[in-house]
């Protein structure tokens, strides 16, 4: 099973310029036969087949814990395309013209099957499939399939960084290019581990070393290049037994994060988009359905969760809380950490 915390890996930039045309590209990272439902469906998948995983624990583990990380990748992914998307087609719902700056997009989809949101899509509008899953129950096999499938998610990152320029696109591409390296990492370990074999001498990958790109360096400064998360409070403890070694690139040591998962950031509440109905043509009301319903569950009047603010800190309760408040919130998860 699975436990969700509502916080995105990494800080995203709140809603500027709209660009759909840079959301279709981005659609290739989320549903592309090297995007990111490719990674987190073949991780978990073959995770859910993984026969005699007590006699091959370490491995297991791995797959199982950067399976968990790919949920929060397709998520962020979402989130980038959808902040591309707001204001895009915003308008009077109903009235004829209010999309029409949006006809000529390449992906109209976006506005005619969804909310101004992501697809389970490539770049294309070809919708993802179970074809792109491969989980064969030879180990060796599915190690050296996930090496390959990393190397190529990293390859259509890197273009599309080269194609879009949008801010949630390179912050996107920033941190995905430096996870999908620890996890290419991860399998090419695994395999050198399992068969002796280095895959990294047969790929040279990355071919563009990860600290040329801006984008990326905040990441690589906070060890993000160099780390896994398990994911679990109690399992997945074997990592270490097969992700261990040095990075090829800078040579530090790789570890296995305290944390059993990375801090995250809360997201964007992005704004309903009337013309396309979402949440509603008429939020107001569904808002005021939402406030009546909880106060009948005696709930308190305000909403419970937490969104970024304007300038990108957690807000709750419509108030950014105190830096006290959160270092104490962080140091609590830190307590669950085991080493
Ligand atoms: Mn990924």
């Amino acid at each position: 099973m699975i436990m969700r915390i509502d916080r995105l890996l990494t800080e995203l930039p709140p809603p500027s310029e709209p660009d759909p045309v840079g959301a279709a590209a981005v659609q290739e990272l989320l549903g592309g036969k090297f995007g990111e439902m490719s990674t987190f469906m073949n991780y978990t998948y073959q995770s859910f087949n993984f026969r005699n995983r007590q006699g091959a624990r370490p491995f297991y583990d791995l797959v199982a814990s950067i399976a968990a990380e790919e949920f929060a990748h397709i998520e962020l992914v979402a989130a980038a395309i959808n902040t591309m998307l707001t204001g895009a087609g915003e308008g009077e719902p109903g009235k004829s013209g209010s999309l029409k700056g949006v006809k000529g997009t390449r992906n109209t989809q976006h506005f005619i099957a969804g909310g101004a949101a992501a697809l389970v899509q490539d770049s294309n509008n070809r919708p993802w499939t179970g074809d792109n899953v491969f989980s064969s129950g030879d180990l060796v096999e599915d190690l050296t399939h996930n090496f390959f499938l990393e190397t190529g998610a990293r390859n259509n990152k890197l273009k599309v960084y080269e194609m879009v320029e949008h801010p949630a696109a390179r912050a996107l591409t920033g941190f995905l290019l430096v996870r999908g390296g620890v996890h290419q990492l991860a399998y090419a370990r695994a395999l050198e581990n399992l068969t002796g074999a280095n895959l990294m001498k047969l790929f040279p990958s990355p071919y563009i070393p990860t600290d040329k790109i801006p984008e990326c360096r905040p990441h690589m400064k906070r060890g993000q290049h160099l780390c896994l998360y398990r994911f679990s409070p109690d399992d997945f403890l074997e990592l270490s037994a097969v992700f261990n070694g040095t990075h090829p690139e800078t040579g530090e040591k790789l570890v296995i994060a305290e944390q059993t998962h990375p801090e995250g950031v809360p997201a964007h509440d992005l704004p309903a988009q009337r013309a396309v109905f979402a949440p509603g043509a008429d939020p107001e009301m569904i808002a005021e359905v939402a406030a009546r319903l909880r106060k009948q569950a005696g709930l308190p009047a305000a909403p419970s969760g937490v969104v970024a603010g304007s300038n990108g800190r957690a807000v709750k309760n419509g108030s950014a809380p105190s830096a006290k408040k959160s270092t104490a919130r962080a140091s609590k998860r830190r307590k669950v950490a085991v080493k």
